[in-house]
């Protein structure tokens, strides 16, 4: 075996060269592993002795692609594209031999092989998208070579993983041999190869799957059309379909010089910066400085759940997909079956849509154990009660939770405000306690805040961590605080709501807004879809907030068509006249003159709060770093990724100029936005706060 570098060798089985690449953790491309490929392939042409060559790699994974922290930064030699030319060009059969993930420029190497080999539990996709940029070596010109444009649109825009039986069903892949033996198999399938004499075939010679798209610019129409609402903000999508237009009407090379200057351009793009920074931030949140990753954990096989409603129906359905049984505890039987039964109907629903099998369905409803006695949960390893939003309520939970759990058992709160550590105070085992806050709807938004209490175990915290991973969540550990992170930042921004629908605007106007700056829906029509009398009696009415008079007057949101907006049967919003009365009515009753509201004044009163509140939560040490708050804003919130999250947010303004901002506000609207003391010292040092 001859080592060509530290990451790649060379070595020859019989007329056989076999190419490892060996770049811990995910053999990403980088400078190093590019410049090892060529030379290994140049030599391996070289040698006379071999026949075809076989690219294969060491590890968990075949290539995740390029190594995106070079991004940005001065390129160095050998391009991906220079690599792949070589590659393309050997004069001999080169053979990638995939597992693992061949993601973005990892596909796009083993599209310029002239032949792929994969074993079943592969998959391979062109995520870039998700990055904010498209792929940038030759993948929009050869993906639809293969596949054809429309499939190339589906997989290149969305950045789905594909698995290796749909990629060999697709001719992605050309064959599919047995786990466990990748290397010798990919070896015989070369020399298979070589004894069949065939022709050297190049993915950019194909035409046949794209030329039923030439001509037609209708396919692409129609594309955008479809997806505008998916797309919404987002500027590398529209890249990825011009970039396969480009493949179906360009000749190859003019086609990839084409995506070359798309690729550019996205790369320079605030848009990706941001969507870089998430992918690593995401994984950051990960890490506990003082927890090392290799803490033990308690083992967590069978979950209890206190409470059926929306919440603990939701949170329950996470563990009944990863296969967990789940003891669900209820006070009657009516809410226990009506719990289940709307458990059973999203399960059902997702049938339909042909995401699961009905098999699939029956196997997860077996997994839920009802009951109406906590004297239930003795056997599970953790339970989450998700009952009433009150002290008193809990801490009764949590005193008989303490006398029926067995030892080591963890006990989980799903409070989305209340302080944790009291909760914990009322069992004689508060290190066994933590809150996991789940969001709503439980059973899709990906985000875990994992509360971590004073006296928490840190066995407990790891073990919660790894457990919203195993279900798919992303877990953020986070202090105890009213609000914690997430519902701490949103008052701030609903206290602004509220104070700018008196002083001026209307609710469509904080709507739209924040909206068009890319969330999925405004403060009010958020109001109108969980409905305004959460918590309203007509007993605690104050009748001082525009939400508390909707609710006297029977206005109760979508759930009855009226709220802030009229909804018609198809749930259409419009705004509503008899609101508008109320505002006004409101306004004047409290003695404020309206004034016209300019759209900036709507954003910056509604975001930057968030960001100074983001700023003291960190000051205070109630999350470990920026990053960790911009992904419970982007995984909790719909934040759109594309601007990286509250705090990296105010980074691309300016922090001066969002100081500066909160400065002036303050004068005239009081102490709610003087800028916190990190938020200051960060901009006078000219730092970034989002690298705190
Ligand atoms: C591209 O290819 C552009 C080309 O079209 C054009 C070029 C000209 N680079 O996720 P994990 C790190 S763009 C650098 O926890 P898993 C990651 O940060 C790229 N680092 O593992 C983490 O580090 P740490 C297109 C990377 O098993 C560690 O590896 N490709 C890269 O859950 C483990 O990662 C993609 O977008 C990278 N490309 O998942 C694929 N990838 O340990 C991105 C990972 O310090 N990667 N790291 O926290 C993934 O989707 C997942 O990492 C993967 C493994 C599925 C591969």
């Amino acid at each position: 075996m001859t080592a060509i570098n530290d990451v790649v060798d060379l070595t020859r089985e019989g007329e056989i060269a076999v190419i490892t690449l060996d770049s811990p953790p995910v053999n990403a491309l980088s400078a190093q592993l590019r410049a090892g490929i060529a030379q290994a392939v140049e030599q391996a042409v070289a040698d006379d002795a071999a026949k075809a060559i076989v690219l294969t790699c060491a590890g968990r994974t075949f290539c995740a692609g390029a190594d995106i922290t070079e991004f940005g930064k001065p390129p160095k030699d050998p391009s991906l594209s220079a690599v792949q030319a070589v590659i393309e060009a050997a004069p001999k059969p080169v053979i990638a031999a995939i597992h693992g993930t061949a993601l973005g420029g990892g596909l796009e190497l083993a599209l310029s092989c002239h032949y792929r080999v994969a074993v079943p539990s592969a998959r391979c996709g062109l995520p870039e998208v998700k990055l904010g940029i498209l792929p940038g070596a030759g993948g929009t010109q050869r993906l639809p070579r293969i596949v054809g444009a429309e499939q190339a649109l589906e997989m290149i825009t969305s950045g789905a993983h594909v698995t290796a039986k749909d990629a060999a069903a697709m001719g992605l892949f050309d064959k599919l041999v047995a786990e466990g033996n990748l290397r010798e198999d990919a070896i015989a399938f070369a020399r298979e190869v070589i004894a069949s004499g065939a022709p050297l075939k190049k993915v950019r010679d194909l035409d046949e799957a794209i030329a039923p798209a030439r001509g037609k610019p209708e396919i692409f129409a129609e594309f955008r059309k479809k997806n505008a609402r998916k797309f919404r903000g987002f500027e590398a999508p529209e890249a990825c379909i011009q970039a396969v237009e480009a493949a179906v009407e360009k000749p190859f090379e003019e086609g990839l010089k084409f995506e070359r200057a798309l690729f550019e351009k996205l790369v320079a793009s605030e848009q990706s910066a941001a969507q870089r920074y998430a992918f690593f931030a995401e994984r950051e949140a990960a890490k506990i400085p003082d927890i090392p990753k290799d803490t033990p954990t308690r083992e967590i096989a069978r979950v209890g759940m206190i409470g059926a409603g929306t919440m603990g129906g939701g949170i329950s359905m996470n563990f009944l997909n990863a296969g967990i049984p789940v003891t669900i505890v209820e006070t009657n039987q009516d809410a226990l079956d009506r719990g289940l039964a709307t458990i059973r109907k999203n399960y059902e629903n997702s049938a339909k849509r042909g995401r699961l099998s009905m098999e699939d369905v029956e196997k997860r409803m077996a997994l839920i154990t009802p009951s109406l006695a906590l004297d239930d949960l003795a056997d599970c390893d953790l339970v989450i009660e998700a009952v009433f939003e009150l002290m008193e309520v809990k801490k009764e939970i949590f005193t008989k939770l303490d006398g029926i759990c067995k030892p080591g058992a963890i006990m989980a709160s799903n409070t989305s405000y209340l302080d944790i550590d009291k909760i914990a105070s009322v069992t004689s085992r508060p290190g066994d306690v933590l809150g996991m806050h789940f969001f709503s709807p439980a059973n899709v938004m990906r985000l875990l805040e994992v509360v971590r209490g004073e006296k928490t175990e840190k066995d407990v915290v790891a073990t919660a961590m790894a457990l919203g991973k195993r279900i798919g969540k992303v877990a953020v550990c986070v202090g105890v605080a009213h609000g914690f992170v997430g519902n701490r930042m949103l008052s701030e921004r609903q206290r602004e709501a509220n104070n700018l629908i008196m002083e001026g605007a209307m609710p469509w106007d904080v709507d739209r807004v924040l909206h068009d700056f890319g969330l999925p829906m405004g403060p009010f029509a958020m109001a109108d879809l969980a409905g305004l009398d959460l918590g309203w009696t007509p007993e605690n009415s104050t009748g001082e907030t525009a939400k508390e008079r909707l609710c006297e007057i029977d206005r109760r949101g979508q759930k009855n068509g009226k709220g802030f907006y009229d909804y018609d049967e198809n749930r259409k919003a419009t705004p509503s006249k008899v609101t508008e009365e109320i505002i006004l009515d409101l306004s004047r009753a409290k003695g404020i003159t309206r004034r016209a509201i300019s759209d900036q004044e709507i954003l910056e009163r509604c975001i930057y709060p968030m960001i100074n509140e983001g700023a003291k939560i960190l000051q205070e040490g109630k999350a470990l770093r920026a990053s960790d708050i911009d992904i419970v804003w982007l995984t909790g919130y719909g934040w759109p990724v594309y601007r990286g999250g509250p705090m990296f947010y105010a980074d691309t303004i300016g922090l001066d100029k969002v100081v500066a901002a909160l400065e002036t506000y303050a004068k005239s609207l009081g102490p709610d936005f003087e800028p916190a003391e990190l938020l200051v010292r960060t901009a006078k040092e000219g730092k970034r706060i989002s690298e705190m």
